[in-house]
């Protein structure tokens, strides 16, 4: 009886000297900018008791460079396919244990077993979307419809380019007629050499595009669709186009690094994330597509069917996947170098 009593105050003494210094768990997120909303967080801060902090990278070689150099502490990673298969090579993913996402069935087959993860052993889809022109149709017309715009001297410092190296070699390399998964260093010299040639024009590399649009501070971007589609929420008169040589197209992931000092809040972050309601609000949020059909219920009208998301057929079709191009990289690394360093 008496040590039942002491086990009991212990037990309250261990609760509330935990609770009174404030100690509770950290869910450290690394995600692009834009991808994670404060009522996301707040949500699962709430039912969870734990803080969500959340830090942003750029791009999916920014993100590499962070976890190659040794960046431990991160708990939840949201890279986009091809950095998957480039982070399951090096070995920096935990497999996921699916018996502690039970909401993983919620996801729709069309978004699971993709060239990155065939089962997705490491990964669940968070958003999908595609690259193309954002441009203000109160200033541009007519509409443009082809990636070469971005060369037109009259725009010269009134638009910004992304800041990502697949991304931006890829309008190039399209423009140029070749695949954005080229592994011929003559086209991806070609590739630079237009790119050199661009720069003095370009007035930013920016990877979140939508300030300077609404601001006015630009009148085109080449950014990602649901970057474009927040810019519209303020500035009416914005556009996005798929220029006709086509684009890229892209499914980002939510992964746990091996490095992960809290892999089960983790887990419990990731079943949360797909639950329709909350998944939702991911789409309201970014505006990008979601994996989680029930998800579409609780998404206004104007965004379970939008163009914007779903691009029609003959647009789908110009598409292509970045893809891990193995060793091959390291091409893409140095004309990306050499256009920055211009
Ligand atoms: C959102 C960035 C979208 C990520 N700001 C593209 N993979």
């Amino acid at each position: 009886m008496r040590s039942r009593y002491i086990l009991l105050v212990l037990i309250f003494l261990a609760l509330f000297i935990g609770d009174s210094i404030g100690q509770k768990k950290q869910l450290n997120v690394f995600t692009w900018s834009g991808y994670v909303s404060d009522d996301i967080r707040d949500g699962f801060e709430k039912e969870f008791g734990v803080t969500v902090l959340v830090d942003t990278f750029a791009s999916n070689e920014d993100l590499l460079t962070k976890l190659m150099a040794g960046a431990t502490g991160y708990d939840i990673i949201m890279p986009s396919d091809y950095m998957v298969s480039i982070l399951i090579k090096q070995n920096l993913l935990e497999e996921l244990n699916r018996d502690n996402i039970p909401n993983f069935k919620n996801i729709s087959p069309s978004f699971l077993g993709k060239y990155f993860d065939p089962e997705n052993q490491y990964s669940i889809p968070y958003t999908f979307g595609t690259a193309g022109i954002a441009y203000d149709s109160a200033v541009i017309s007519p509409a443009p419809d082809s990636w070469a715009v971005l060369w037109d001297e009259q725009y010269k410092n009134q638009f910004s380019m992304l800041d990502d190296q697949r991304e931006t070699i890829g309008v190039a390399l399209k423009l140029l007629g070749y695949s954005l998964n080229s592994t011929d260093t003559e086209e991806i010299k070609a590739a630079k050499e237009k790119l050199i040639e661009q720069k003095p024009l370009v007035k930013q590399y920016k990877s979140e595009a939508q300030e300077l649009l609404i601001s006015g501070e630009i009148v085109m971007a080449h950014c990602w669709s649901g970057d474009a589609f927040r810019a519209i929420e303020t500035r009416p008169t914005i556009r996005y186009v798929i220029p006709k040589e086509g684009s890229s197209q892209f499914i980002d992931a939510v992964c746990i690094p091996k490095s992960a000092p809290h892999k089960a809040l983790a887990e419990q972050f990731i079943d949360y994330l797909l639950r329709p309601e909350v998944n939702a609000k991911i789409t309201a949020f970014t505006k990008y597509g979601t994996c989680v059909p029930t998800a579409k219920e609780f998404l206004p009208e104007n965004l379970r069917e939008h163009k914007f998301i779903y691009p029609p057929k003959e647009v789908l079709e110009s598409l292509e996947w970045l893809r891990d191009p193995g060793d091959f990289t390291r091409h893409y690394d140095r004309a990306w170098e050499e256009v920055k360093a211009k």
